[in-house]
């Protein structure tokens, strides 16, 4: 066997070297961030339509003013703030000030419907909010009180509505004593579900994202020549979900890099900033790297894309076709995959322009510092490379549990501290990964993650529907979509559009149930758990 596998143990190392992290107790990720890169002129941030910048210097002082402002208006440490934002150069300052006074960030898409926000609100005891104009009427419907943050640097500066965010990014950053914060601290609560069941807050600590930072973000940066000083990076992926949350709003700044953000995915706008910006590195999921392959086959859009270096793509699966098309219509760009989840804090495998440019389908080698298992999931036995079986992943990025769910925590992480991903891989032999299937009932709607535990959650309340079943089927464009199996009620008569609307009202558009299959029962063990995968097998027979 390769030295990177005992075969003793079933234990796969790292082809890296390993990487030493910061052992002070007393250290918070936003200081170890900027104790990287903090001053200079040099933007960081940009955004892409207006072109309004924030200079490194003004991050980090906007940051300790926020900070301080913060403590004075009464957020303490430990207290947990809910993000109902979008995407705007402000969020990065937002969300390191709140870490930085060591209050908790809990992050949530800006359009989710207020009976999800009510339930995140519940669950994570957040008890302010900072959220953008669109979006603060939900909030206001359930009594949380809000800070707007502008989204637009130039027009909102003179509205009234945002003189409180004003007023704490240029405030007095002396004020209010700085706190304590160890890394093991919590500072963030991230919602996902994980292998079963409804979404759960993800506990994500200080040392977590100083971990993902380093074995991340930093590492990857080290491996090429050059400085990153020069990189220039489009954001299109949310902020609020963990893939965008480590590059734009943690690691990149650590590199002095510069991050152009866009508030919303239009392949043209993508494009047009490309060129405007002269963006080097394109962080994407699946969807968008198919869009944006078919706009480069017009001649005129890929002479736009001649600045552009590397592409990585993740979140989702991406197909052998997507790839050949990639590679064969912009040929001057790497592509690259990576791997990660929330509970790993995004850390988990990332391809390199190396020899990985030759192996384009598989997820990349793992992380420095990480260990993993790939385990049988019929005997537990472990399993050597080759061979196919679930994930395992042991190391500094894992979450520290979910939120007031100890059997969850317990049956993800077990005793030895390896984390169950529900992800079916195998290594090569070379020790690249491949991701073959999903085990867990997470259904992932352009890189977007649905639990089918929250749209049964929601169908059961109909008062016409007996017994449902949510499950993803393959889609061409979105990757997959949320299927409901519903039992009708003896004498209920609703249709399809009846079911679609009822979850439709009560959730965020990207959950929204896209077909409705008509049962007589659920398919379900012997212990009364909904058999999913027998589920996708009737429906794609039947399709
Ligand atoms: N191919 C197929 C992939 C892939 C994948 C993830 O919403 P979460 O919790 O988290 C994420 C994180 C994505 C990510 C992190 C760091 C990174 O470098 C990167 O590379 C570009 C991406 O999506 O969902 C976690 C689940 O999403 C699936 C997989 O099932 C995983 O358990 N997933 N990446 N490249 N599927």
């Amino acid at each position: 066997y390769p030295w990177w596998f005992s075969p003793e143990t079933g234990i796969y190392c790292s082809k890296h070297p390993k990487i030493t992290l910061p052992t002070y107790h007393f250290l918070d990720v936003v200081t170890f961030i900027f104790s990287h890169q903090h001053t200079g002129v040099s933007p960081a941030l940009i955004d892409s339509s207006s072109g309004s910048s924030l200079s490194y210097s003004q991050l980090y002082s906007f940051v300790k003013s926020f900070a301080s402002g913060l403590r004075q208006m009464g957020i303490s440490q430990g207290d947990v703030v809910l993000f109902l934002l979008p995407n705007s150069i402000y969020y990065p300052v937002v969300f390191l000030g709140v870490l930085y006074a060591g209050a908790i960030v809990t992050t949530m898409n800006p359009l989710s419907s207020v009976g999800e926000i009510k339930k995140q609100v519940g669950d994570s005891k957040a008890c302010h909010a900072f959220t953008g104009l669109e979006y603060v009427g939900k909030l206001q419907a359930l009594g949380v009180p809000a800070v707007l943050v502008p989204e637009n640097a130039v027009l909102d500066s003179k509205n009234e509505a945002f003189s409180v965010f004003y007023k704490l990014i240029n405030g007095n950053v002396g004020l209010a004593p700085r706190p304590v914060i160890r890394q093991q601290d919590t500072a963030a609560i991230m919602y996902s579900s994980g292998t079963t069941g409804a979404s759960k807050g993800v506990i994500i600590t200080h040392r977590n994202f100083i971990a993902a930072v380093e074995l991340f973000v930093r590492f990857e940066a080290s491996q090429y020549e050059g400085s990153s000083l020069s990189n220039v990076y489009l954001d299109v992926l949310p902020l609020f979900h963990i893939y965008g949350l480590l590059l734009f709003v943690m690691g990149l700044f650590s590199l002095g890099s510069r991050i152009v953000v866009m508030k919303k995915f239009d392949v043209s706008e993508v494009v047009k900033a490309i060129e405007k910006y002269k963006v080097t590195h394109f962080p994407v999921v699946p969807p968008i790297l198919t869009a944006l392959t078919a706009k480069a086959k017009d001649g005129l859009a890929k002479q736009s894309l001649k600045s552009l270096k590397q592409v990585s793509s993740g979140a989702a699966p991406l197909s052998a076709k997507s790839i050949e098309d990639f590679v064969r219509t912009l040929p001057h760009v790497d592509l690259i995959q990576g791997y990660g989840m929330t509970e790993t804090t995004a850390v988990g495998t990332r391809g390199f322009n190396t020899e990985s440019l030759k192996k384009p389908s598989s997820i990349g080698l793992l992380a420095p510092n990480m260990q993993a298992k790939v385990v049988d999931w019929k005997t537990g036995s472990p399993l050597p490379p080759t061979s196919s079986g679930e994930l395992w992943l042991r190391g500094p990025g894992i979450m520290n549990g979910y939120l007031n769910n100890a059997d969850a925590t317990m049956s993800t992480v077990d005793e030895e501290g390896w984390l169950h991903t529900g992800d079916i891989v195998y290594f090569d032999e070379d020790g690249y990964l491949y991701l073959q299937d999903r085990l867990k009932d997470a259904i992932k709607y352009k890189g977007f993650q649905i639990a089918p535990a929250d749209l049964e959650g929601v169908l059961i309340n109909h008062p016409e529907i007996l017994d449902v079943a949510v499950a993803g089927v393959v889609d061409k464009e979105s990757g997959e979509i949320p299927v409901a199996f519903v039992v009708r009620k003896h004498g209920s008569r609703i249709l399809e559009d009846n079911v679609m609307d009822f979850v439709a009202a009560q959730v965020a558009p990207y959950k929204k149930v896209r077909k409705v299959v008509f049962t007589d029962s659920i398919p379900k063990s012997a212990a009364g758990k909904i058999l999913r995968r027998e589920l996708r097998k009737v429906l794609t027979s039947r399709l």
